[in-house]
């Protein structure tokens, strides 16, 4: 089981994906999911040209020394794009060893610790009357929990809520698109949007909101205490990610449940959060999250502080990063949630996936590895379509936190 080689296929079927091929001496394959949304081709090269050559010949069931080798064989460590890159090739070592003894990647991680996986959609609308639509129609189709937002009056794009009729896709066009941002508009309309789902649609699921990382600590705390008669399950990204102290000043002013860590990659960037019991959920997908290695660690880590995962599970984490997602899902003691997002249909035409979901539930069939096939042909007809996510400013032109 020597790696012989080590690739990289960036393709576009209706949203771009990075994905890593590992392949050995006696023709066994394994596929890693890398995407970084906009950012793609920075974890393909670092993958191409800077670890792929350095790992050929190794031994590809040694999947902790490679990971090491990466990671504390690398001087610059950590960042969003070396994580990433770790993460697919880490990924895809799972998965040919997984496809090797012939067992989905869950059993080598000491096999299923629940029968389903709960997951939320994202439910969303133009106005609140149109969000409250799309979430009656999700949770007559099964879901038990529910992501909603909704565009903020006086405010033209939103977060989170298409441009026109189409599913809401954040990188949508080549150069960043300027979203303009009004802090006070949305402290304004959020509570009345998360009041009227509940005076709607009752208290019979668990209501999710994603703030985008937009507010400052006392903003959030302020907007929290607001939520609190309306049975938050949790309350994601109130303020930018990368201040974990600041999650204090939130959490001395509200108890709504906190969920972070979709931009954090590294144990490192989460420790304090996670010690100080700043946060409830942690949201690190495992291709962001230097893979299954890496983040089987921070998981752990946190639910000796009794913190649950709500890994990400947006459109830019491809097939096969959802089913890395899947496979801690799977296992761990301190499952919380998972996001499932959705792809476009194009997406289905170069993954397919062996998971069903139904109800708002996941399941798995027993396919060896991670349990999607990448179809390299199919790829090869969606060439690369760079995207970017867009910008914000605030009304007088100054940048914002997008
Ligand atoms: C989001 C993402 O999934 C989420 O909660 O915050 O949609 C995020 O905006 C994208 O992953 C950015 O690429
Ligand atoms: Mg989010």
């Amino acid at each position: 089981m020597r790696i012989e080689s080590v690739d990289v296929l960036v393709c576009s079927p209706g949203r771009a994906f990075c994905t890593v091929r590992i392949a050995t001496d006696d023709g066994l394959v394994g596929y890693g999911d890398g995407t970084l949304n906009g950012r793609e081709l920075a974890v393909a090269s670092y993958v191409a040209d800077h670890v792929a050559p350095t790992l050929v010949g190794a031994d590809a069931s040694r999947i902790n020394d490679i990971w090491q080798y990466c990671y504390r064989g690398a001087y610059w460590r950590r960042g969003p794009v070396t994580m990433s890159a770790i993460s697919a090739i880490d990924q895809a070592l799972w998965d040919l060893n997984a496809k090797a003894l012939g067992v989905p990647v869950h059993r080598l991680l000491g096999g299923r610790a629940r029968d389903f996986i709960t997951a939320y959609p994202h439910c969303t609308g133009h106005t609140v009357e149109a969000a409250l639509t799309d979430a009656a129609a999700r949770l007559a189709e099964g879901y038990r929990a529910l992501r909603v937002q909704a565009q903020v009056p006086g405010v033209p794009t939103a977060y989170g809520v298409a441009r026109g009729d189409e599913e809401y896709e954040p990188a949508s066009s080549v150069l960043p698109d300027v979203e303009e941002w009004d802090t006070g508009a949305y402290l304004d309309f959020l509570p009345e949007l998360i009041r009227a789902t509940r005076d709607e649609l009752g208290y019979g699921f668990e209501l999710l909101h994603d703030g985008h990382h937009r507010l400052s600590p006392s903003q959030a705390g302020w907007m929290g205490r607001r939520l609190e008669p309306y049975r938050m399950f949790w309350l994601e990204d109130p303020t930018p990610e990368e201040d974990q102290r600041a999650f204090a000043t939130v959490r001395s002013l509200t108890s709504c449940p906190i969920a972070v860590g979709e931009v954090w990659n590294s144990v490192h960037d989460c420790q304090h959060a996670i010690t100080e019991r700043l946060i409830d959920y942690i949201r690190i997908p495992v291709t962001h999250g230097g893979g299954l290695t890496h983040l089987r660690q921070i998981l752990a880590l946190a639910d000796v502080y009794g913190i649950r995962s709500g890994l990400q599970g947006a459109s830019d984490i491809s097939p096969i990063g959802q089913a890395a997602n899947f496979a801690l899902d799977w296992t761990i003691p301190n499952f919380g949630m998972q996001e499932y997002m959705g792809y476009p249909e194009d997406t289905w035409r170069v993954f397919t996936p062996h998971y069903r979901l139904e109800g708002g539930v996941i399941t798995l069939d027993g396919t060896p590895g991670l349990g999607v096939e990448f179809d390299e042909e199919a790829a090869a007809r969606y060439p690369y379509e760079p995207r970017s996510l867009p910008v914000n400013r605030l009304r007088d032109g100054g940048m914002y936190d997008w």
